[in-house]
């Protein structure tokens, strides 16, 4: 899978993308990312790609040429021209579904907005799919981009050593929970045992207690979850996911 990313600030990508799964998904090439830096494409003679909006008002906009001429150029590297992203607030909110879906394609190209956004007709002419991360304003869609690289990333055939993680997710498809406590050695620290079921080897006992854990988090903290399918719409019982002996 091959991820473009654009932006005014290539310098914030190599130190992501150079640590850990990533790092080791690009150099196992089951990922390619190259970034670009839009004001290579301004005509500016001191690189600007931003100006005043028309109308007045606070804030710089992007300018249509720059943004616009960049993604043709790298449309025309690689092979196919790719699914457009912009990141700005204004998009759909992410969510696993959304990142799912995003896995599927072969190419993703990823434009980073700064300033008070991007010029409209960038909007009218590469009708990028537009989205946000969150309902909280970023200075820039550069984290955001790096927020779908790693999510997609995980869904990536073969990054992921053990396929069965991403399956058991919290938030994939049909899996609405949080997930249960874990842990790890020592047994005790500080007086904190370990669950004893954990030790017990029973390994049907040690999956309905995962469970119920995850369920009682899940209900605590993000009933919401509960509530309602990946898509959307609200489950008859409002308990999407549930299977634990006691309902049998
Ligand atoms: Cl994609 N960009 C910016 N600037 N702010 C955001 C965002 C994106 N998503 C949430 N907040």
């Amino acid at each position: 899978m091959r991820f473009d990313v654009l932006t005014l600030f290539p310098d914030l990508f190599p130190g992501y993308l150079g640590q850990s799964l990533l790092k080791k998904a690009i150099d196992r090439q089951l990922v390619q990312v190259h970034v670009h830096d839009v004001r290579r494409w301004s005509k500016d003679k001191h690189q600007k790609v931003d100006d005043r909006p028309y109308g007045g008002g606070p804030g710089m906009v992007l300018r249509v040429e720059p943004v616009v001429e960049c993604v043709e150029e790298v449309q025309r590297e690689g092979r196919g021209p790719g699914r457009v992203i912009m990141l700005t607030p204004q998009g759909r909110r992410l969510n696993q579904q959304v990142v799912e879906e995003l896995a599927q394609e072969d190419r993703l190209l990823l434009l980073c907005g700064r300033y008070e956004g991007f010029d409209q007709r960038i909007v009218d002419l590469l009708q990028p799919d537009e989205i946000s991360i969150g309902d909280y304003i970023l200075n820039g869609g550069e984290v955001a981009a790096m927020v779908i690289v790693d999510a997609v990333v995980r869904l990536v055939p073969d990054v992921l050593g053990e396929p069965l993680s991403t399956v058991e997710d919290s938030f994939s498809t049909g899996n609405r929970h949080l997930e249960w406590a874990q842990y790890t050695r020592p047994r005790e620290f500080r007086g904190l045992a370990v669950p004893d079921v954990l030790l017990s080897g029973d390994h049907g006992a040690i999956a309905r207690w995962r469970q119920e854990q995850g369920y009682l988090k899940t209900q605590q903290r993000r009933a919401d979850l509960l509530e309602t399918r990946p898509d959307g719409e609200t489950t008859d019982d409002g308990q999407a996911g549930r299977s634990t002996d006691a309902d049998n």
